[in-house]
């Protein structure tokens, strides 16, 4: 099935508000596959945001991703990328809508508490740089309970 790779920034993990994400993701019926906290080296953020390195914003989107640890994590479930991307909410918080995790919980784009994959692609690659030693294949036994 479907996974994507979510982090809670720096910002959101200094704010406590991992529990209150990590929610939103368990009630809505995806699987948690893998879990971690780590501090980010400049070269790891640097590769997370590749795509971004030629954008004037760059260099202080690497420093606010090492300025704290961050909490990585892989979800699975039927379009749990778009979807993922839905709770999450809008890039610039106040855009987002209330009710998503940006609209709710920040105000700042360059404070805007979490990352999720924008494509199953991406997913791929971000799962891979993120836990290259893998996730958790663990059989879920709610399954019935939440696809028919
Ligand atoms: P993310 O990768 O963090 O989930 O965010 P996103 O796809 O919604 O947005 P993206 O365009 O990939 O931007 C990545 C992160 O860079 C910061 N940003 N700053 N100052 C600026 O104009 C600007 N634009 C983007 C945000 O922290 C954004 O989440």
């Amino acid at each position: 099935m479907e996974q994507t790779y979510i982090m809670i920034k720096p910002d959101g993990v200094q704010r406590g508000l991992v529990g209150a994400i990590i929610a939103r993701f368990e009630t809505k019926g995806f699987y948690l596959r893998g879990m971690k906290m780590m501090s980010v080296t400049k070269e790891h953020a640097e590769k997370h945001y590749a795509d971004l390195s030629s954008k004037p914003f760059f260099g202080d989107l690497v420093d606010y991703m090492c300025s704290g640890p961050v909490v990585c994590m892989v979800w699975e479930g039927k379009e749990v990328v778009k979807t993922g991307r839905k709770i999450i909410g809008a890039t610039n918080p106040l855009a987002s809508e209330p009710g998503t995790i940006r609209g709710d919980y920040c105000i700042e784009l360059g404070r805007n508490v979490i990352h999720g994959s924008d494509a199953v692609d991406s997913a791929k690659h971000e799962i891979g740089l993120w836990f290259p030693e893998g996730v958790s294949e663990y059989a879920h036994t709610a399954h019935a309970w939440i696809y028919e």
